[in-house]
C-alpha cells in the first residue's frame, strides 16, 4: 500500500519569517535541535511510515542542502527509494519562480508523472512532530475518501493562523476557512475530546499536510484550478464542496516553527525533562547525516537542563536551558542560558586559533567570560571574549549588520564576528 504513495516536502516560500536564519541557506537546510536539520523531520516521519520516495521542492538550492540529503539519505542499489531535491529553477525576481503551495507543487507535476504511485503525501518543511502517516493513508483509502487532511484541536488564540475547519458524524470536511479573524472565531468551534476540551482547544485546525488521490491533484491543478497558487487559500475551499475531503485527527505533539519565536520555543523545548518531542523513542527515529564526530568534551561546567550535541569543546562555567549544536566551542567563565548555540560546520586547527588571535580576530567559537542570555546563534560565528548579549523584550525588533532582533530573541548572522567587549 505505502509503495503507492509519493512524497512531497514543501520546503518554504519567498517568505521571510525564518530570516536572518534562511538570508543564506534555503528553509529545509536551518539546523535544528542541535544535529538535526529542518527537512530531516518531515522526510524521518515518511521512512518510519516505510514512505521512501520522497521529493524536497525548495526556492533555491544551497550547497549544504545537497550535500546533507545526499550524504544522509541512500538507500543501496536495488532499493527505488530515493529523496530527490526540486528547486525552482529561476531567480527570487523571475516570474517562474513558486508563486506558493499549490504552484510548487504543479511545476512538480511532470517529475512525479515517471512514477506510478496512486497517492501523493504533501507535508510542511516546518514543523515538528512524529505522526504516523500509515495510519492516515489507511484512514483515507477505508474512507474512499479523495482529499484527506491531518488536523488537530487548537485553541483561540492559535486559531487565526491556521486553516479552521468543521466536520460531519463521518469525518468528512463540510466548511473551511483559511486563517480565520478573531471575531469570525464562535462560528468555528467543533466537539472535541474532553482532553482538549480541558485545554481549551476548541477549534479543528488544518495541519497543512495533505493526501491527494494522485489523479485528482492532477486535475484540480492543471484543470479547474490552475489559476490557484496556494493550498490552504485556494484549492482546499474550492474542493470540500465537490470532492470526499476527510479529516484525520491527531493529538499528539505537533507545532508549526515557521517563525522565529516559535523555532526557539520547540527547540529549547528540547530541554525539557520529558520533551513533548521525543527523540529518544526509538520506533520514530529522526534521521540525520551521520558526521563521525569525536564525543563532546566538558570541562568545569555546570550544566543545567541543556542538550550538548557531538564534537562540541566546553570550558564554559555554566550553560542553562541551552541547546549546544555540534562542534560547538564555549571558552572559560561563559555563562550562556536561553539560547540555541548551532555550533560549526568545521574545526579551526590550532594553527588557525593561534593565527586569529595574533590578528585580533576571535577564532571560531565563543570566547571567554561571555554572557548571553535570550539567543540565538547561528553556525560558524567568531564570538571573542567579554562579549554580552541579553536578549528580552527590553530590545526592539531590528536587524543589524550582525545580528537581527525578533521578539526579543536575539539572532546573532551565520557567520558573524562579534570583537571583544561587543555588547547588544
Ligand atoms: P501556512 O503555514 O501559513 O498555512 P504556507 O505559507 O502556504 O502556509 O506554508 C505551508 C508550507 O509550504 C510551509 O512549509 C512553507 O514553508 C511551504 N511553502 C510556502 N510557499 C512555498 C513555495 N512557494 N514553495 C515551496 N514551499 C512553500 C498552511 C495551510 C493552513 C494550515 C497551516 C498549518 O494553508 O491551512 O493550517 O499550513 O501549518
Ligand atoms: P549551512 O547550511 O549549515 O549553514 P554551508 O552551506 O556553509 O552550511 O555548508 C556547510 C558544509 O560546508 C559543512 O558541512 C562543511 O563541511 C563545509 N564548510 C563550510 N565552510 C567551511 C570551511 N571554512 N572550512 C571547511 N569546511 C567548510
Amino acid at each position: 500500500m505505502l509503495k503507492s504513495v509519493i512524497a512531497l516536502i514543501l520546503g518554504g516560500g519567498a517568505g521571510t519569517r525564518l530570516s536572518p536564519l534562511t538570508s543564506s541557506r534555503s528553509k529545509p537546510a536551518v539546523p535544528v535541535g542541535g544535529k538535526y536539520r529542518l527537512v530531516d523531520i518531515p522526510i524521518s516521519n515518511c521512512l518510519n511510515a516505510e514512505i521512501d520516495r520522497i521529493f524536497v521542492l525548495t526556492q533555491f538550492n544551497s550547497a549544504s542542502l545537497n550535500k546533507h540529503i545526499k550524504n544522509t539519505y541512500h538507500f543501496g542499489s536495488f532499493s527505488k527509494a530515493f529523496v530527490d531535491i526540486l528547486a525552482a529553477e529561476q531567480t527570487p525576481d523571475n516570474p517562474t519562480w513558486y508563486q506558493g503551495t499549490a504552484d510548487a507543487v504543479r511545476q512538480c507535476l511532470r517529475h512525479i508523472e515517471n512514477f506510478e504511485a496512486d497517492y501523493v503525501l504533501i507535508l510542511s518543511g516546518d514543523q515538528l512532530y512524529q505522526m504516523d502517516f500509515a495510519e492516515m493513508l489507511q484512514h483515507h483509502i477505508e474512507n474512499e475518501a479523495e482529499i484527506s487532511i491531518a488536523t488537530i484541536p487548537v485553541n483561540g488564540k492559535d486559531a487565526p493562523e491556521f486553516g479552521i475547519l468543521k466536520t460531519n458524524a463521518d469525518s468528512f470536511i463540510t466548511s473551511f476557512i483559511e486563517k480565520p479573524k478573531k471575531d469570525l472565531l464562535p462560528e468555528w468551534t467543533s466537539p472535541v475530546s474532553e482532553e482538549m476540551d480541558q485545554a481549551g482547544r476548541h477549534y479543528l485546525a488544518s495541519m497543512g499536510i495533505y493526501i491527494f488521490n494522485k489523479q485528482l491533484l492532477k486535475d484540480l491543478l492543471l484543470g479547474q484550478q490552475s489559476q490557484a497558487t496556494d493550498f490552504g487559500k485556494e484549492i482546499i475551499p474550492y474542493a470540500i464542496d465537490k470532492h470526499k475531503v476527510l479529516s484525520f485527527q491527531y493529538e499528539g505533539y505537533w507545532t508549526d516553527i515557521g517563525n522565529i519565536s516559535s523555532f526557539f520555543e520547540a527547540n529549547l523545548g528540547l530541554t525539557d525533562e520529558i520533551p513533548q518531542f521525543n527523540l529518544f523513542d526509538e520506533t520514530k527515529t529522526i534521521y540525520s547525516r551521520a558526521r563521525m564526530l569525536p564525543p563532546a568534551k566538558i570541562s568545569g561546567t555546570v550544566l543545567e537542563k541543556t542538550v550538548i550535541s557531538d564534537g562540541c569543546i566546553i570550558m564554559a562555567s555554566k550553560l542553562e536551558h541551552c541547546v549546544v549544536g555540534i562542534r560547538t566551542r564555549i571558552g572559560k567563565d561563559t555563562v550562556i542560558s536561553n539560547a540555541y548555540v548551532m555550533g560549526n560546520d568545521f574545526y579551526q586547527t590550532l594553527g588557525e586559533i593561534d593565527k586569529a588571535k595574533e590578528e585580533n580576530r576571535p577564532p571560531l567559537g565563543i570566547g571567554e567570560r561571555c554572557v548571553i542570555n535570550n539567543a540565538i546563534i547561528d553556525k560558524n560565528c567568531c564570538i571573542g571574549n567579554d562579549v554580552r548579549i541579553n536578549g528580552g523584550k527590553h530590545l526592539a525588533d531590528g536587524d543589524f549588520e550582525l545580528y537581527t532582533v525578533k521578539d526579543g530573541i536575539v539572532v546573532v548572522k551565520k557567520g558573524a564576528c562579534l570583537l571583544d567587549g561587543f555588547e547588544i
